[in-house]
């Protein structure tokens, strides 16, 4: 499969393959830890792909077989969060977990080796999760001195339920495959070498599917989690449909054109 470049960073790659983006963490000497940078890169091209209107799908990974992300890097850690170039603390992964929640089109991670700590939480709030036979899934923050308790323990616990969103986190334990599969964390598992390539195949899959019929289900799905958020996630997206109808464009006409909008002709459906 090639992958072409769309944008050139430091800690991330960033390609497209047709209508797919490829998101990949770039810091295989760490398992892909995250740095305030790295979130920086992915936040920017996260942005990227909501804009292009021809990407229908996005994979998020990480670079090396061995790992799909080990979270924040411990070694940048310092009081207040991590610290990049400009010394400032930041918990920035934060924010690009809620592009990732309400980015209008599939996101799906694509997991080989370790998917811990800030890792783990990436791929949680992914929609879907392709795992390789290697995937190893677990929180690490009572053990290392931090916790999630955004979407890493809510919707967690929707996700696998509460008792065993209670289990990973209190004893940070670590799951394979096998057992995130049996708990409902991913959807499929392959072997390591079929990981790309089944991947590729669900987003092609997806890319045949009605795109506006994936971004309402997508908000749906998540309106009656994220509360105002969620519903304005959903409504946004009824406005959308809304403005491509006659009914929403006679009123604008109406105001472009100084006179009153009539909207007798519109159905008043049952
Ligand atoms: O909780 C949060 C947040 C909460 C709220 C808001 C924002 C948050 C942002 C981030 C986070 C977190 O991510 S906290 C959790 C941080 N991550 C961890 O606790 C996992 C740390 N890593 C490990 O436990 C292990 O590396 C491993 C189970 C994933 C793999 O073990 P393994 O196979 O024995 O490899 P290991 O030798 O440990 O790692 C290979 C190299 O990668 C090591 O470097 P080397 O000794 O070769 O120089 C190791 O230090 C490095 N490395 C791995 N993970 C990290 C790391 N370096 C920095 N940070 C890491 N996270």
């Amino acid at each position: 499969i090639d992958w072409t470049p769309i944008k050139e960073f430091k800690e991330i790659l960033f390609t497209q393959h047709g209508g797919i983006a490829k998101i990949s963490i770039n810091r295989p000497e760490v398992h892909n830890a995250f740095t305030p940078l790295t979130v920086q890169e992915m936040i920017e091209a996260m942005h990227i792909c909501r804009d292009r209107t021809d990407i229908g799908v996005v994979v998020f990974t990480g670079e090396g077989g061995k790992a799909f992300c080990s979270g924040g890097d411990q070694s940048v850690r310092g009081h207040g969060g991590y610290v990049g170039e400009d010394a400032v603390p930041r918990l920035n992964v934060l924010d690009l977990q809620k592009l990732i929640r309400s980015l209008p089109k599939p996101v799906i991670a694509m997991v080989a080796g370790w998917a811990i700590g800030g890792g783990h939480v990436l791929h949680v709030v992914c929609d879907l999760t392709i795992a390789a036979d290697n995937a190893r899934f677990g929180q690490t923050g009572p053990k290392v001195g931090s916790f999630d308790g955004g979407f890493g323990a809510s919707y967690l616990a929707r996700v696998v339920g509460q008792k065993k969103a209670r289990e990973i986190w209190f004893l940070c334990d670590q799951y394979d495959a096998q057992e995130a599969l049996d708990m409902g964390l991913v959807n499929t598992v392959v072997p390591l070498d079929k990981l790309e390539e089944t991947t590729v195949a669900w987003c092609n899959k997806i890319l045949q599917r009605s795109p506006l019929a994936l971004r309402m289900l997508k908000s749906s799905l998540n309106a009656e989690l994220d509360g105002q958020a969620g519903i304005q996630e959903l409504a946004g997206n009824a406005t959308l449909l809304y403005y491509l109808s006659e009914e929403a464009k006679e009123g604008r006409n109406a105001f472009i054109e100084k006179r009153q909008p009539d909207f007798d002709k519109y159905p008043k459906f049952p």
